[in-house]
């Protein structure tokens, strides 16, 4: 997937969706959306090689004090299972994927986040970013996952660690996450930098900029 971002974006604004979206009774499906029961892996360049000994999660920017766990420490945070949907701006939705992890609501309780703090930047190995307003992270359905069904991560999927941001285009769900950068304003990400929509809600698809 070495396509030049520009032009990904481009052939994406122009593509109209051929397939009709699937019965989807329960209404879960987003406009636009096709289901598929894969899961496809997507990611903008090679698939970063992380070692775990070297493993680092950081939390800085507006926060009392700047923060860095190693695997070990991060794991031994409470951990949880959700259930939650996956869709991608290319047009896939996947049903009840069940993610295991630390959730955003126990990683809050160790970080003091500023008053001023209204945006995040996520980081991640290999140099991938992309950006949430505060309130989309605090969701009580964002997680940090190791596992999915009850399977460690491939490589691909994001192993050691990922980010999971139900509500929002899976872009936002950083694969070998390492940072949280926390921000008094907003500023773009890789994708949200090439014309993905600064937001992402897949209900109003907001797909592009
Ligand atoms: N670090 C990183 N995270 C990423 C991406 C990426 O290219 N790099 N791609 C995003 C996109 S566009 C999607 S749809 C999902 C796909 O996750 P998957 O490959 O596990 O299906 O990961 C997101 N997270
Ligand atoms: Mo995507």
């Amino acid at each position: 997937m070495n396509i030049d971002p520009k032009q990904r974006v481009e052939k994406l604004k122009r593509a109209t969706p051929t397939r009709k979206p699937d019965q989807d009774p329960d209404n879960r499906v987003p406009p636009g959306q096709y289901l598929t029961e894969k899961f496809p892996v997507l990611t903008h360049g090679p698939t970063p090689k992380v070692n775990l000994t070297r493993w680092q999660f950081r939390v800085y920017g507006l926060v009392a004090e700047d923060m860095a766990w190693t695997y070990e420490e991060f794991m031994a945070l409470p951990q949880q299972e959700l259930t939650t949907d996956f869709h991608c701006v290319t047009r896939w939705s996947q049903l009840d994927n069940t993610w295991t992890g630390v959730p955003i609501t126990e990683l809050i309780k160790h970080i003091g986040i500023q008053r001023e703090a209204q945006y995040v930047m996520v980081h991640a190995y290999g140099g991938y970013t992309t950006n949430l307003p505060l309130v989309d992270l605090l969701s009580d359905d964002v997680i940090f996952a190791h596992s999915r069904d009850g399977e460690p991560l491939s490589a691909e999927h994001g192993w050691p660690l990922r980010l999971i941001v139900p509500k929002l285009y899976a872009w936002k769900s950083a694969k070998w996450i390492n940072g949280l950068e926390f921000m008094a304003h907003d500023s773009k990400g890789f994708w949200e930098g090439y014309g993905y929509h600064n937001h992402g809600d897949p209900w109003t698809e907001e797909r592009f900029s």
